[in-house]
């Protein structure tokens, strides 16, 4: 076991943060037995909190804390909770003037939990029905999917305040990127900068999964056990997986804290079953929000998830439509050329619009042709040459020539991605689409920063930082080809062959 163990970068995917046996004091956990509903365990700063030792209520039950209304209530609702947590509001009634508490009940791991929470100090902002209206209204007005997250993180600020709220989203290697942002003004944007994969650890984003909202109100607490530390009867620190006060893995308080951040709160975006992304909120100071904004913001990021893929759908065929419109003026302007080659470039170079890319070029009868951003005549030629040995299907792609082929480093910046179709059955006859190497299109805030090692070598834990180190994973690779690409790459070719063919015949008929 990691506990009490060093954690470092390489043993990161490995911390049991499922089971810390540690809390965030800002409010106090009880855990019941789930048969005798009598407290088995209890966070040691509940005598600090209200005046109770943990020791003393371990055997007891809530009676300790709440007046017979409530109890009769909590005793009611026991039995049918799950996982999903319920609020009740309570006053404790043993302190003087029955301070109010949030009591926030769910079953999980053999044990009934029963968290208390201070009230936070803006209570007053409670959702009204108009406006969460209006948010749903403006979400299903988005066309396209930056629009959507821009609408989100938009109104998750309004109503939480914080100071940043951004979308973070994955991408196919667990790397991610911030799309979206809404912040105060006298913030720096993290808007389009990426981090690497091991930013969110494997088990952080199993347990992402299944709890949508991760709440850190202040990250300079001292963790606090839980009395005893493990559960009789399991003999192991409980599974705080739906624990609302989970205490927080160092390594990432450190990450936060380098990053100026004291409070943060983080909703899951799903999509079939997977993490899409992350809604990230950060303040820089410590920020109790309440449960109940934290439901209206989990319902936000539950929106947002169910109605994703209808926004991504509505992205890729206005994508879709673009390029089919291209790819008729494209093959309009071919047929219309005396010399079909011309054709894809002359008078408009409309080849560059059939698809979101670079540069082009065209490699045919020995003749080079560049279009906007494309390596130099010999780089092309030689990629000509390499692909006259290496092209086994209809369509070419890649999207890290430089990994196939050492010569594609040279030319990584214009065409670290390569989508090629021949033009023709000879060798050497080629028409290319270019993509240049991602790092060059990104913004790059972390680029004059020196890069911080520790006194044992380890990175420096910050976005910053990492950004960085993200940068290094994908050098020399370019956004990937869209199968919806490579169908009008093939189209074009096909349509290409169709007209030499004519051309050929033709020919053929006025020999003849
Ligand atoms: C958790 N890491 C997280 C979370 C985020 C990030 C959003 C969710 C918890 C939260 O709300 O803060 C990552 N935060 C980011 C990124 C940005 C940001 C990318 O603000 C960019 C702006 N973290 C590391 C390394 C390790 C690590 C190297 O960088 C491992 C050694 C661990 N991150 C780590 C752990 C968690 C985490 C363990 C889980 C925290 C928890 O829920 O207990």
């Amino acid at each position: 076991s990691l506990v009490g163990a060093t954690i470092t970068l390489t043993n990161c995917d490995r911390e049991p943060i499922h089971i810390p046996g540690l809390v965030q004091p800002y409010g106090f956990l009880l855990c019941l037995a789930e048969d005798t509903h009598r407290i088995v365990q209890a966070s040691a700063n509940t005598q600090a909190l209200i005046g109770l030792a943990a020791e003393d209520l371990l055997g007891k039950g809530l009676e300790e804390l709440l007046g017979p209304g409530r109890l009769a209530e909590v005793a009611a609702l026991l039995p049918t909770l799950t996982e999903t947590t319920k609020l009740l509001g309570v006053r404790l009634k043993h302190v003087a003037g029955q301070p109010f508490y949030k009591l926030i009940l769910h079953r999980y791991d053999g044990l009934l939990w029963a968290e208390f929470e201070p009230l936070a100090e803006e209570e007053a902002s409670v959702l009204s029905l108009p406006a969460l209206n209006n948010t749903l209204s403006q979400m299903l007005s988005a066309t396209n999917v930056l629009d959507f997250c821009q609408y989100a993180v938009e109104q998750v600020r309004d109503i939480t305040g914080f100071a940043r709220v951004a979308m973070y989203r994955f991408a196919a290697d667990e790397s991610g990127e911030v799309v979206a942002e809404a912040k105060r003004d006298d913030l720096d944007p993290l808007l389009g900068l990426h981090y690497p994969a091991t930013d969110i650890p494997q088990q952080a984003r199993a347990m992402y999964l299944k709890n949508w909202l991760r709440f850190i109100p202040d990250i300079d607490y001292a963790p606090t056990p839980l009395v005893p530390a493990r559960t009789p009867g399991t003999g192991r620190p409980p599974d705080m997986t739906y624990a609302v006060l989970r205490s927080v893995s160092p390594i990432h308080i450190e990450y936060l804290r380098n990053m100026g951040v004291a409070a943060t709160m983080t909703i899951s975006i799903i999509q079939d079953g997977k993490l899409w992304g992350m809604v990230m909120c950060h303040h820089d100071a410590p920020r109790l929000v309440s449960y109940e904004l934290r439901e209206l913001c989990l319902f936000i990021g539950k929106t947002f998830s169910a109605l994703l893929s209808t926004k991504e759908q509505l992205e890729t065929h206005a994508y879709q439509l673009r390029l089919q419109q291209a790819q008729v003026r494209l093959l309009e302007q071919v047929s219309n050329h005396v010399n079909f080659v011309e054709g894809l470039y002359q008078p408009v170079p409309i080849v560059l619009d059939v698809l979101n890319c670079g540069g082009a070029a065209i490699c045919f009868d020995g003749e080079v042709v560049r279009l906007g951003n494309a390596p130099t005549p010999p780089q092309i030629r030689e990629l000509a040459t390499w692909l006259d040995e290496h092209l086994e299907e209809d369509v070419f792609h890649t999207d890290s020539y430089a990994r196939l082929n050492q010569a594609g480093l040279a030319m990584r910046a214009t065409a670290s991605g390569v989508l090629a179709v021949a033009l023709a059955q000879e060798p050497g006859n080629y028409l290319f689409w270019f993509r240049p190497e991602l790092l060059q299109t990104v913004r790059w805030a972390g680029k004059h920063e020196k890069v911080h090692k520790m006194e044992d070598g380890q990175l420096f834990l910050s976005p910053r930082q990492s950004f960085a180190a993200w940068a290094q994973t994908v050098e020399s690779t370019a956004a990937p080809w869209l199968p919806l690409e490579l169908e009008t790459a093939n189209a074009i070719r096909l349509h290409i062959a169709d007209v030499r063919l004519k051309v050929f015949n033709e020919l053929q008929a006025r020999a003849a």
